[in-house]
């Protein structure tokens, strides 16, 4: 049997976060996020607050050899200022003992969206005030849990949390104002630049951010459409790139707002929510930057098309469907995506640590007696590992790959009929049920690397 193995040392593991999966909404002082109010009455997640010790054995029977999780602000800072609330800081505490006990090393995300209610009526991410409370956030979670974490990451998919939060609406706090988004977007970096400082000054040996970076291609880069890539194609690509990708990345990586995004950002919101100096404290050096990706954007020039709200600024630009397998979510399923958005952030920013800090899929799984089984779901993450391998080769710097996600959990505004999980959750009883997929994960984990080669899925020619 031949095996198509990865790097020695490669880290194989996987992604939750706290409002998803812990539940325990007011257990020990915790106080209200925004998305306890944007989405009332569904919290109890996986009730992994209680179940951690479970959750723990779980992964490392798997053989998880990392666990990336988020530490919830609104149990630290019920208030979102003010003294932070031990009893909710020992949650983490308990945690960490039990994934080292299990020799698992934890990776911890300090926001994954789950504001403080309360630093949102104070102004939410448009208030610069909340990058400073973040900063305080960090210092107080690295001074109890920095002596067992050596790698931190910030701020999780900004471009999310800024643009569904403040731009469409569609994630908490359901605002929809372009303004907003584009200070809040400033402000998560801002809040990521003074969090690394702060991080560094209080001795973490690792810091990154984590961003949702796709591909963005145009129809006639994907498929042949019998439609020639236009200039005007070609401008439409490169503004969403602007928006989705380079929004975040060259702040930090370079220091600098993509020039070509600045008039649109002024357009929006002015630009006088950018201090001197911020872009500095933005560009900040980091150790290792997260790669979440699902899936690429796929946009072609249209005059007539109205801005997306997402995407402020994206007049005339069309997002496509295109015809490929796509998840339960709809979310195209185009692998090499993965190889092109590794091949180019190691090409353009070569200094910087890759590590996949999120990727996975929901499918509908058949749930039998004897078993949960997702096929689509192993075909999924192997195809995406075969081209993460061919990144590898072609010698981007990618020190690991984390599922998203362990457990069936809350997805947010869709709510718990998005199943993601590599282990199956029986929301009535909380029984925890390993799925097909996280039995082949196991395995690919022990050999570190992939044996069978299995028909391909049938993919649409790339620009990879
Ligand atoms: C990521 N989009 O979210 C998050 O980091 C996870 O918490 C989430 O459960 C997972 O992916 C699956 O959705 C995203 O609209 C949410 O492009 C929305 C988008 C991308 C990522």
């Amino acid at each position: 049997m031949s095996i198509a193995s990865f790097p020695e040392g490669f880290v194989w593991g996987v992604s939750t976060s706290a409002f998803q999966i812990e539940g325990a909404t007011s257990a020990d002082g915790r106080g209200p996020s925004i998305w306890d109010t944007f989405s009332a009455d569904r919290a109890e997640a996986c009730d992994h607050y209680h179940r951690y010790s479970e959750d723990v054995r779980l992964m490392k029977d798997l053989g998880m050899a990392a666990y990336r999780f988020s530490v919830s602000w609104p149990r630290v800072f019920p208030e979102g200022t003010g003294k932070a609330n031990q009893a909710g800081l020992d949650f983490y505490d308990r945690l960490l003992d039990e994934l080292l006990a299990a020799g698992i090393t934890p990776y911890a995300t300090l926001y994954h969206w789950d504001l403080p209610q309360a630093l949102e009526d104070a102004g939410g991410w448009p208030s610069r005030d909340t990058a400073h409370r973040f900063a305080d956030y960090a210092v107080a979670v690295h001074e109890k849990l920095g002596d067992r974490v050596d790698t931190w990451f910030t701020v999780n998919e900004p471009w999310v949390a800024a643009f569904l939060g403040y731009g469409s609406g569609g994630h908490a706090p359901g605002r929809a104002f372009a303004a907003e988004a584009f200070t809040s977007a400033h402000h998560m970096l801002l809040a990521h630049g003074l969090g690394v400082r702060a991080l560094r000054a209080a001795g973490a040996s690792k810091a990154g951010a984590v961003l949702n970076i796709s591909p963005v291609m145009t129809p006639a880069q994907v498929s042949d459409l019998g439609r020639a890539l236009s200039p005007e194609d070609a401008e439409a690509v490169a503004r969403i790139d602007a928006l989705a990708n380079r929004q975040f990345l060259d702040p930090i990586l370079r220091g600098a707002y993509p020039a070509d995004l600045l008039p649109v950002i002024e357009r929006a919101a002015g630009l006088g929510h950018v201090h001197d100096g911020d872009l500095e404290i933005i560009s900040e050096p980091i150790d290792v930057l997260g790669v979440n990706y699902y899936t690429p954007l796929v946009v072609q020039a249209q005059p007539s098309e109205p801005a997306d709200p997402a995407f402020p600024g994206s007049a005339g630009v069309l997002f496509c469907t295109i015809p490929t397998a796509v998840t339960a979510m709809g979310w195209p399923i185009v692998p090499n995506g993965l190889s092109l958005v590794l091949r180019r952030l190691s090409e353009e920013y070569p200094e910087t640590e890759l590590l996949v800090t999120e990727n996975g899929a929901d499918f509908v799984d058949v749930v039998t007696g004897d078993g949960i089984h997702d096929p689509d779901r192993i075909s999924f993450i192997e195809e995406h590992l075969r081209a993460l391998r061919t990144a590898v080769e072609d010698g981007a710097r990618v020190r690991g790959y984390l599922v998203w996600t362990l457990l069936d959990n809350l997805e947010w505004a869709d709510g718990y009929q998005r199943k993601f999980g590599l282990v199956h959750v029986d929301f009535a009883t909380q029984r925890r049920r390993p799925k097909d997929s996280a039995l082949w994960y196991r395995d690919v984990i022990r050999r570190n690397g992939l044996t069978e080669t299995r028909p391909r899925r049938p993919t649409l020619e790339t620009v990879a």
